[in-house]
């Protein structure tokens, strides 16, 4: 059964952005689509935090969403928290287009990350390579500028 899944990110500045996802089965991989305005250009941190909470804003989302009890990390990597996307890049104009695939998140089972938050950040997230326990975190990706739920859509 084929799952669909929107998220409009927004936050106190400017930076806002739709994001698409779709995932066919169980064993198939989530695909990520959409864009984000407003960024500096550069590499942005974006990982799906813990809770579908935004009433102090995007601090209440809580930390990267991570069911296994993993260490922060790359996509690739096997040591990851679920919700760590790694990084969007975005053009000169702070444009960013998502074009991610990712095996780990999943919009289905008991760790869907449905209804839980997607988070845009400040600065480049280090994918666990920064050698301090606060990479092993967060990805030293700094300030959350936008966010939101993701929800089930048609
Ligand atoms: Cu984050
Ligand atoms: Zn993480």
């Amino acid at each position: 059964m084929a799952m669909k899944a929107v998220c409009v990110l927004k936050g106190t500045g400017e930076v806002t952005g739709t994001v698409y996802f779709e995932q066919q089965n169980e064993t198939s991989s989530v695909k990520l689509s959409g864009e984000i305005t407003g960024l500096t250009p550069g590499k942005h941190g974006f990982h799906v935090h813990a809770f579908g909470d935004n009433t102090n804003g995007c601090i209440s989302a809580g930390p990267h969403f991570n069911p296994y009890g993993k260490n922060h990390g790359g996509p690739t990597d096997s040591d990851r928290h679920v919700g760590d996307l790694g990084n969007v890049i975005a053009d000169d104009n702070g444009v960013a287009k998502i074009g991610i695939e990712d095996k780990i998140a999943t919009l289905l089972g008991q760790h869907s990350i449905i209804g839980r938050t997607m988070v845009i950040h400040e600065k480049e997230d280090d994918l666990g390579k920064g050698g301090s326990e606060e990479s092993l975190k967060t990805g030293n990706a700094g300030g959350r500028l936008a966010c939101g739920i993701i929800g089930i859509t048609q």
